[in-house]
């Protein structure tokens, strides 16, 4: 199916609580702006921000059933941390069962929590819009979004490093694809303008 808002909104409508269905608009109001504002789709950052926790309130144990019936489970982490698997879940509905086609919406959705090596600027989106989308609120947040306003890709390298620092400090694991995605982006952004 083509991208259509009426229809994410109706299901994020029906599937969420009232708490995470007022984050999620929040995130795609957010992901909206950033995205005119860098001369991406809109319409797509719309609705990735609508799709990205469609999955988040399924009971954890229906989310690592999903993710082992459907192949999504790709590090022990996965499974000692289910909380980081709705993304993927989502992501895989909505492509097998939803009948989406857009790889570039199904993949922000899908690394919404993680990120991955070689994010596209609408994964990127996601990833940073979700945690600085208006309600979120904690010191640095307004400087996590200027920086995203200012440049996307240093934009969401510093909101992977607030996640890496909030979890370092507050004693929780980090999953391997965390830190695989900022060594990654810090790399993007020492190898801008040689070419590379
Ligand atoms: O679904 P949301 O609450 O809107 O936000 P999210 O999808 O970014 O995050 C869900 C949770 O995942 C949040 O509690 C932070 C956590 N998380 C993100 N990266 C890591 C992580 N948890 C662990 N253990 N390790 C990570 O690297
Ligand atoms: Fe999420
Ligand atoms: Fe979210």
């Amino acid at each position: 199916m083509i991208l259509d808002v009426e229809k994410l909104l109706d299901l994020a409508t029906r599937v969420l609580s009232a708490e995470r269905f007022e984050h999620t608009l929040s995130v795609a109001v957010w992901a909206e702006e950033l995205a005119r504002h860098h001369g991406l789709d809109p319409v797509k950052a719309r609705c990735a921000g609508l799709a990205h926790d469609l999955a988040k309130e399924i009971p954890l144990k229906n989310q690592i059933r999903f993710a082992r019936r459907w192949k999504l489970l790709n590090y022990p982490e996965d499974e000692q941390y289910p909380y980081v698997l709705h993304g993927p879940v989502a992501a895989y509905w909505l492509e097998h069962y939803y009948g989406l086609k857009d790889v570039e919406v199904i993949a922000a959705v899908a690394n919404h929590t993680l990120g991955r090596p070689g994010m596209c600027q609408l994964e990127m989106l996601i990833y940073s819009a979700d945690l600085t989308e208006a309600s979120r609120d904690f010191p640095k947040v307004d400087n996590l979004r200027q920086s995203l306003y200012d440049d996307l890709g240093k934009g969401t390298l510093a909101c992977v490093e607030h996640t890496l620092i909030y979890l370092r400090e507050s004693k929780r694991p980090i999953h391997p694809l965390t830190q695989l995605t900022y060594d990654d982006l810090q790399r993007r952004q020492t190898t801008i303008g040689t070419g590379s």
